[in-house]
């Protein structure tokens, strides 16, 4: 197995898909979509593009769907949700598709949307990810950052060293025989620092910072829990994930 680290959608080659690709997006995208899953909802529909969310959820009958929208943080107007997983209990979402379209973490999903194994990370499901990695041995994977509007995160780049340190743990491979490009090595160093702390990484990213001014403190302490989720978000159609 082959691992790529690219920080950004806008950073990630184009052409040929990997045969395995994991988009993250801590802050809270993925972290949201694994929330909604693991809480029984029926599927998580990802769109770029509002109008198209609107257009494409009208279709679903109304008591099955949930409408959840960010743009700088905030919820979309007229929009059940916005992107806190802490809104989404098994109350509300079981059983029904959540339609999502956020600033970032939705064009890193389609950014490798062509990938034929394509999954959703978080730091709060990263076990269930790395477990598939573990049986599924793809020959190589690329983990996609989302970012902030095309500049780094910490916090995709710590959740992507957290899964190759977990690769690294559970296999003989030597860091150099994993890592296909030097981001790799630099996630693992910036987890391996952090990894007791993974709140305060949070607190002094940018993103993180920015949620803080929004009163999302609570947001920010669930998305920096480990393994705390056992489900894997994998692409099913075009930018449906079960
Ligand atoms: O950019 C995104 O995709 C979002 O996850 C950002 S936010 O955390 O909802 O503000």
């Amino acid at each position: 197995m082959k691992l790529f680290v690219y920080h950004t959608p806008e950073l990630t080659p184009t052409g040929k898909a990997p045969e395995c690709a994991i988009a993250v997006d801590v802050l809270r995208a993925t972290s949201t979509i694994a929330t909604v899953l693991a809480a029984g909802g029926e599927a998580v529909q990802v769109f770029s593009d509002l109008d198209q969310l609107i257009e494409v959820s009208e279709k679903w009958p109304s008591e099955k769907r949930l409408r959840a929208g960010e743009r700088g943080g905030a919820k979309v107007a007229g929009f059940e949700l916005g992107n806190s997983p802490l809104d989404c209990t098994p109350e509300l979402v079981e059983g029904r598709r959540l339609f999502i379209s956020t600033t970032n973490g939705t064009r890193a999903l389609q950014r490798v949307q062509d990938s034929p194994n394509l999954l959703a990370a978080a730091l709060i499901n990263r076990a269930a990810v790395v477990q598939f990695l573990l049986e599924k041995q793809p020959e190589t994977v690329w983990i996609v950052g989302s970012g902030w509007e095309g500049s780094f995160s910490l916090e995709d780049t710590v959740c992507a060293g957290a899964i190759a340190h977990s690769l690294l743990q559970q296999t003989t491979l030597s860091p150099e025989e994993l890592a296909g490009n030097d981001e790799v090595i630099s996630a693992i160093a910036l987890y391996s620092q952090w990894q007791d702390n993974l709140l305060g990484l949070l607190h002094q990213a940018s993103h993180g910072q920015r949620l803080l001014r929004l009163d999302c403190h609570e947001d920010l302490k669930y998305c920096s829990q480990t393994d705390i989720l056992d489900v894997l978000p994998i692409q099913h159609e075009t930018g449906v994930l079960k």
